[in-house]
């Protein structure tokens, strides 16, 4: 059994994620948590190979199924290279997108069956599952992602596609709202990460009660 917490950040493009989950690792560090950050589709030398497959805009003929399979891809090599292994190790693992970034882009966003993403999903990541995701609700409408220094092949989609996406987190939220948690993104990145911080630091202290409760039991 996994000792360590797997957390992810979910959201739009360009919502901060990043920013968000760097600032957190920081936090978790200087609390004494082994932590690392990792982004997907990447952060393994065959992650990030994918990776430039999957955003290059000259791959115009790839289709829905084949970009799919290739985030799953990407996916199973980094639970197996990385994800598990620190999570075995004790780390807090934070993580940049994860399996709901499948079931929004290409469920939601691209109409692939559902059922479908969350049953390969399931054989990708076995026990591998998010203690906590983050929501970031921070919207750019498609022609701002369009328009920015290099779009890439996701970015370059329509307005109804992104549209599509955001309804998509949404639903999921509401199917789990134990798990994903909608962060509204403010102006002053350190009030985003104070919300960031308390939901965290409740998670992380559900987890050691219930541990210390079977370690009793
Ligand atoms: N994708 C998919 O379709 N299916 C999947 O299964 C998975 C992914 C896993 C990955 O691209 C693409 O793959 C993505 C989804 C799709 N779609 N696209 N495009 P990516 O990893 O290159 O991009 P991303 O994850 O979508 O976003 P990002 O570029 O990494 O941005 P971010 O992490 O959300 O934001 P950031 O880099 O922290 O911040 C963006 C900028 O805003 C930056 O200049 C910051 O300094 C600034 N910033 C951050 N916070 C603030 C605040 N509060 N105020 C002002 N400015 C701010």
């Amino acid at each position: 059994m996994a000792k360590g917490a797997f957390i992810t950040f979910e959201g739009p493009e360009k919502s901060g994620k990043s920013t968000q989950a760097r600032l957190l690792s920081r936090y978790l560090v200087n609390r004494g948590y082994k932590t690392i950050f990792v982004r997907e589709p990447g952060s393994t030398k065959l992650g990030e190979k994918i990776r430039k497959l999957l955003l290059d805009k000259k791959n115009t003929e790839m289709s829905t199924l084949t970009e799919m399979l290739l985030y799953m891809a990407a996916r199973a090599q980094i639970i197996d290279e990385v994800i598990r292994p620190a999570l075995e190790k004790g780390y807090i693992v934070l993580c940049d997108r994860f399996l709901d970034s499948t079931i929004a882009y290409q469920g939601f966003g691209c109409g692939l069956d559902i059922r479908a993403i969350k049953d390969i999903g399931r054989t990708v990541a076995g026990s591998v599952r998010p203690e906590l995701t983050l929501l970031l609700d921070f919207w750019k409408s498609a022609d701002h992602l369009r328009n920015h220094k290099r779009p890439d092949r996701i970015e370059m989609r329509s307005e109804v596609f992104h549209r599509k996406v955001k309804e998509g987190y949404f639903k999921l939220a509401k199917q789990e709202p134990r798990r994903i948690k909608i962060i509204k993104v403010e102006k002053d990145l350190n009030e985003t990460q104070d919300k960031i911080r308390k939901a965290v630091d409740r998670c992380l202290s559900k987890m050691s009660s219930a541990r210390k409760a079977r370690v009793r039991f």
